[in-house]
């Protein structure tokens, strides 16, 4: 998951940056906001089972290496009930409100309500697709080191699950919103070539232009909508793994504006609940052709020429 959160009052932690020449380079252990601590209106903050289970997943994050497979998690009888009420909620939706591309390449990962699928088994089967994998984490990273990840096809995910008690929306990442949300879209490539260029755009950018950043990741990664013929469909895997949100965006509250990443985008809200506008991608190949003009603004050429392979 990507950490928004408490970004303004962070200061540049290395006066000398340096750009990551491997993903061994991208540092994943700081973990902020909702993973370092629950905060008050976490639905988890006064069940300290909770709490601690949590630690202890993310402390098989914190030992993970690169390269090494991802080890393997069982979750308890009550975790899967969360999985399978919310794999059984969004199911249903996902025909009517989910993009043509999740539609297509959900059916690759055979999820099913009597088990929590394995971070290790989907990241094979996305190597296999497109070239990207999945690395384990504990919670939120800081957001240079997780679009940095990007640069190197890396999908930070956590692996712990949502509090029993919100099943319909969480305000952070969790295993279903990783799974159900972004698994699938990473095995269809016109989307993986769009993340990537925000993660190489990542790799030169100053703190504002990281700022930026997130901003456009949230807007289309997390909460992106697709135009297709006369309707609009979900592609954000905020609105795909949460049922409470789908339903939302397809009740037409919120606002629907075209997306445009050097336009000043606004302000990220993950607080107060459902979102009140939503970016429209004309398609994925059109949204990675502007987020790579964007990319080479302000990325050196050599840096482009390493990362990114010449425009089809
Ligand atoms: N609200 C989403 C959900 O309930 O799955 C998670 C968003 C994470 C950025
Ligand atoms: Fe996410």
């Amino acid at each position: 998951g990507v950490a928004e959160f408490q970004l303004e009052v962070q200061p540049e932690r290395v006066p000398e940056r340096r750009v990551p020449q491997s993903l061994e380079e991208v540092d994943n252990g700081q973990i902020m906001g909702f993973g370092a601590d629950l905060a008050e209106d976490h639905p988890g903050f006064r069940d300290q089972a909770y709490k601690d289970r949590r630690r202890d997943i993310g402390n098989v994050a914190r030992a993970h290496r690169v390269g090494e497979p991802i080890p393997r998690l069982e979750y308890t009888a009550e975790e899967l009930h969360v999985w399978a009420t919310v794999l059984r909620e969004l199911k249903d939706l996902y025909p009517q409100h989910a993009c043509a591309e999740f539609l297509r390449c959900l059916p690759l990962f055979n999820f099913h309500e009597h088990e929590v699928p394995q971070l290790e088994h989907l990241s094979q089967i996305l190597k296999r697709e497109t070239g990207w994998q999945i690395r384990p984490v504990a919670g939120l990273l800081h957001p240079r080191d997780f679009l940095n990840g990007l640069a190197f096809k890396t999908f930070h995910s956590t692996q712990y699950i949502r509090h029993p008690s919100k099943p319909m929306y969480t305000p952070e990442p969790d295993v279903c919103h990783e799974l159900l949300g972004h698994v699938p879209m990473l095995a269809d490539q016109a989307f993986c070539d769009m993340v990537h260029s925000i993660g190489v755009a990542s790799l030169c950018a100053d703190d504002k232009q990281i700022w930026h950043l997130t901003k456009i990741y949230w807007f289309t990664v997390e909460f992106g909508v697709v135009e297709e013929g006369d309707e609009i469909k979900a592609f954000g895997a905020g609105i795909l793994s949460s049922f409470g949100e789908m339903e939302h965006m397809h009740t037409g509250r919120a606002k629907l504006l075209p997306f445009d990443p050097e336009a000043k985008q606004p302000k990220m809200s993950y607080k107060d609940g459902y979102q009140k506008q939503y970016y429209v991608l004309k398609s994925f190949a059109k949204g990675a052709q502007q987020l790579r003009d964007y990319c080479a603004k302000i990325t050196p050429p050599e840096v482009m020429a390493k990362f990114m392979k010449p425009a089809a």
